[in-house]
């Protein structure tokens, strides 16, 4: 018989299948569900249950209509941003804590907790999340910060922010630690490949001429050698994102859904 698997809907801990009243089950046939839009943050997700090789269902999030908006997102994602991930413990959300929970629960992709580059790496993986991730935000929701009128301004001024976080991580890059290795992908890796992808492609009508992969040419090694992994040929494939999607990307061509 095919496996089960009992997701708690809502963020709501539950200590065994079927004990406590008053908690929705759904059952599954994968033990992972993605809600995602082509060419989101969620695009990190599916990459990294690729390479892991986890079995996984996906739900999109049909941003044409703002699905993320409604009831029924905001109760797996009250913050209404994608991506979330389902899990046997509960919807996940925040592009770095899915990350690091699926690195921990299946031993792949990140040093251990006890191994010594731990920390290094968790700092760079903050890092990519509370700053290179929030400051690529207001860059392609800049209306959401300012005044519209001010937009252009604001994106003006995060711009050389962008290239300087750009500037340390080729360094880390060029130090080729592990966990930011040409040679086997991190969770971070892909985390990193796919904001330099958003970079060259978002917001659509903004200069982008501020942003040259050959500027960074560790990180150009490490975005290189993603594009022939089979993970990223499935996500290619799920997507539509075309042959070269970190070293020369363009717009997404997804068989269901849009990315804006
Ligand atoms: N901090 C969040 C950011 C995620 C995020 O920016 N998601 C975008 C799509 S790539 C989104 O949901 N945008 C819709 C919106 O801002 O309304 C994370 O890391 O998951």
């Amino acid at each position: 018989m095919t496996q089960k698997y009992a997701f708690p809907i809502g963020n709501v801990a539950i200590e065994a299948f079927g004990t406590q009243a008053g908690v929705y089950i759904r059952i599954m046939n994968a033990p992972y569900r993605l809600h995602y839009a082509p060419d989101n943050a969620s695009l990190v997700i599916r990459l990294v249950l690729e390479e892991m090789g986890l079995s996984f269902e996906t739900t999109l999030v049909d941003r044409r209509q703002s699905a993320q908006d409604g009831p029924a997102y905001r109760a797996l994602n009250p913050n209404g941003l994608i991506p979330v991930l389902e899990t046997p413990q509960g919807p996940i959300f925040e592009t770095a804590a899915i990350l690091l929970w699926l690195a921990d629960t299946h031993g792949q992709m990140a040093p251990a907790p006890d191994s010594p580059d731990r920390a290094a790496f968790l700092k760079w993986l903050f890092f990519a999340s509370n700053t290179l991730h929030a400051d690529l935000r207001v860059l392609f929701y800049a209306e959401k910060y300012i005044d519209t009128a001010q937009a252009d301004t604001l994106r003006h001024g995060i711009r050389p922010r962008l290239r300087q976080h750009l500037r340390v991580l080729n360094d880390v890059a060029r130090s080729a630690p592990d966990w930011l290795h040409a040679d086997q992908p991190s969770v971070l890796t892909y985390y990193l490949a796919c904001q330099m992808r958003w970079m060259a492609l978002y917001p659509a009508r903004a200069d982008r001429s501020w942003y040259q992969l050959a500027d960074t040419p560790y990180l150009q090694t490490v975005l290189m050698n993603l594009e022939s992994r089979p993970a990223t040929r499935a996500a290619i494939s799920a997507e539509g994102l075309g042959i070269t999607p970190f070293t020369s990307p363009a717009y997404a061509k997804p068989p269901e859904g849009s990315a804006t």
